[in-house]
C-alpha cells in the first residue's frame, strides 16, 4: 500500500528534509499590509521578520483554500492508496478540518486527517516519523498508532515576550492575557486540550528557560530515549546558547532547533521561545 504524507507548513520542516523523506506540505498564509504570502513558498521566516520592520501593520493568518487541499489530495491520488494528513491544531486553526472536508470530496485515496493538537516542530515529529514509516512499508494505522503513542510523551512549552499578539489573534482569552501583562510576567505556556494555556507564571525569561530546563529533565531522567527540539522566534544565537546549554545537562536527549515561522510568529510575535520533546 502507497502512503502519501502530507503536513502543512506550521510544521515548518526545512525543504531539503521534506524532499528527502517525500513529505508533501500545504501552506498557510500571513496578510501582511494587505498582501497575501504563502509562508514557507512566497515568504520565508528571515524575510517575515525584515516585513514586519517595515510595515506599520499588524500581519493576520489564514488557512489553507479548501480548493487547494482538494487539488494536492486529487493530485497524490493518481499514485498513492491513502493519505496521512497531520495538522496543527484543530482548536487553533481550521486546517485540520479542511483536510478532513477535502478527504470527503476527493475519489480514488483514503484520507486519513490527524491532528497533532499542536504546531511546529512537535508536528514535524509527527510527519517525520510517519514518512519513514510509510516508506518502511507500515499501514496507515500502524501509523497512526505510532504517532498517538508519541503524542502521549509528546511536551511543549513556550514563552512570548509579549501577550498582546495572542491576545489579539483570538488564540488566548483576554482575561489571561490582561492578567499576564499586568504582572509584567513571562508566563509558560502549553496546550491543554488542542488549546493555549498558561502553564505557571513566571516573572523573566532566564527563569522560565530554567524551568523549561528542569521539566525536560523529569522526562530525561526516566531513560527513554527522546528527541527535543527548540523553537525560536528570531533568536537564533540565544537558541544555538541554550541548546549547549541543555546538551550539556541532558547528553542522553537528542537535541534540534527549529523556528516559528510567519504564520505561528504573527500570533507569538518576535522573541518567542520554547522547547518541544518526545520519545524518539
Ligand atoms: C490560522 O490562521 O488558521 C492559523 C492560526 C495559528 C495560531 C497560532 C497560535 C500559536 C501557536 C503556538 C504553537 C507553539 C507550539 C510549540
Amino acid at each position: 500500500m502507497k502512503i502519501a504524507i502530507v503536513t502543512d507548513s506550521t510544521a515548518y520542516i526545512p525543504k531539503d528534509v521534506r524532499d528527502k523523506l517525500n513529505i508533501h506540505m500545504i501552506p498557510l498564509s500571513v496578510v501582511i499590509g494587505g498582501e497575501t504570502y504563502e509562508e514557507e513558498i512566497d515568504l520565508n521566516a528571515e524575510q517575515f521578520y525584515e516585513e514586519l520592520k517595515r510595515k506599520d501593520r499588524f500581519p493576520t493568518s489564514s488557512q489553507p483554500p479548501s480548493g487547494k487541499f482538494v487539488a494536492l489530495f486529487e493530485s497524490l491520488a493518481k499514485d498513492y492508496d491513502a493519505i496521512i494528513s497531520i495538522h496543527l491544531s484543530s482548536g487553533i486553526s481550521g486546517t485540520y478540518q479542511g483536510a478532513i472536508t477535502a478527504g470527503t470530496m476527493v475519489e480514488g485515496v483514503k484520507v486519513y486527517a490527524y491532528d497533532s493538537e499542536i504546531s511546529c516542530m512537535a508536528q514535524g515529529f509527527y510527519a517525520i516519523e510517519a514518512a519513514k514509516m510509510a516508506a518502511e512499508g507500515k499501514s496507515p494505522e500502524e501509523i497512526i498508532a505510532r504517532l498517538d503513542e508519541m503524542k502521549a510523551s509528546l511536551r511543549a512549552y513556550f514563552m512570548v515576550d509579549d501577550l498582546s499578539n495572542l491576545q489579539r489573534g483570538g488564540r488566548l482569552t483576554s482575561a489571561q492575557a490582561i492578567i499576564g501583562s499586568l504582572l509584567k510576567v513571562k508566563p509558560l505556556l502549553h496546550f491543554v486540550d488542542k488549546v493555549i494555556v498558561p502553564f505557571e507564571k513566571i516573572r523573566t525569561r532566564k527563569k522560565a528557560m530554567n524551568r523549561i530546563a528542569e521539566l525536560i529533565g523529569e522526562d530525561a531522567s526516566k531513560g527513554i530515549p527522546l528527541q527535543a527540539s527548540i523553537i525560536h522566534a528570531n533568536r537564533e544565537e540565544d537558541a544555538k546558547e541554550w541548546k549547549a546549554e541543555l546538551e550539556q545537562l541532558y547528553p542522553n536527549v537528542d537535541f534540534s532547533i527549529s523556528y516559528f515561522g510567519p504564520v505561528i510568529a504573527t500570533h507569538l510575535g518576535e522573541g518567542a521561545m520554547g522547547l518541544t520533546w518526545t520519545i524518539k
